[in-house]
């Protein structure tokens, strides 16, 4: 059966879910939700999200949202097709869960707000706080000096393999590598800037932002 995704393309969270379906090698349908005319706030769209964000998925009769969760929850059931995303052992995906727990609780939390500033906000003709986007790389650095560290001994996040750990980055740093006033924070980090070239050059990220116009 083909998982309905509604969202869009462009924008990193449904993005999350579309390079897990890509990795797994699921058949998927995008369902457009347009977040420049806030379809994403109407009543129809809050039955499936009731944050009023994207993504969420229809599989026959079960409904879920939540980008990591979705990603999570196909690694798991499809754990033999595709690209094992999941880890090999116990400690393994505890490795891969510590590391993808990291991207949500530090990376994100930084991320978000310098891409929704430096990027969202100028094509809504908002504008950027200059102070607070200041403030989170300074914060950014220390952060990011702690991949640089375990991607000095690790090929990638969790290890030698490519996981749920790594691919959940992937949308954020994407946004990240774009803004030329940020990106020179990897490309100065001789192993992060290695690890991004290698995840990068995955076919399921150069089909994404092929999807994505990128
Ligand atoms: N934690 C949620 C966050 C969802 C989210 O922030 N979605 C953004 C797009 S990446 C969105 O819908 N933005 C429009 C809005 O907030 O109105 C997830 O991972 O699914």
């Amino acid at each position: 059966m083909v998982v309905k995704l509604y969202g869009q393309v462009t924008a990193a969270c449904p993005q999350r879910v579309l390079l897990c379906f890509l990795e797994k090698e699921i058949d998927f349908e995008i369902i457009h939700i347009n977040l420049d005319t806030l379809e994403q706030k109407k009543p129809e769209h809050l039955l499936r999200q009731p944050f009023g964000q994207v993504p969420a998925i229809e599989d026959g009769d079960f409904k879920l949202f939540e980008s990591r969760a979705i990603a999570r929850y196909y690694a798991t059931k499809y754990s033999d097709q595709g690209t094992n995303l999941l880890g090999k052992s116990l400690e393994h995906r505890a490795i891969v869960d510590q590391w993808a727990d990291v991207e949500t609780h530090y990376f994100n939390v930084l991320v978000h707000p310098i891409v929704m500033n430096l990027v969202i906000k100028p094509k809504l003709g908002e504008e950027c706080d200059v102070v607070l986007v200041k403030e989170l790389k300074v914060k950014l650095e220390v952060v990011l000096d702690i991949y640089e560290n375990r991607l000095a001994s690790n090929r990638f996040l969790a290890g030698d393999k490519f996981t749920m750990a790594d691919l959940t980055h992937m949308p954020a740093m994407g946004y990240l590598m774009s803004i030329t006033d940020v990106n020179w924070m990897v490309k100065d980090r001789k192993n992060m800037n290695r690890w991004w070239e290698d995840i990068s050059s995955r076919p399921s990220w150069k089909k994404l932002m092929e999807m994505a116009g990128r």
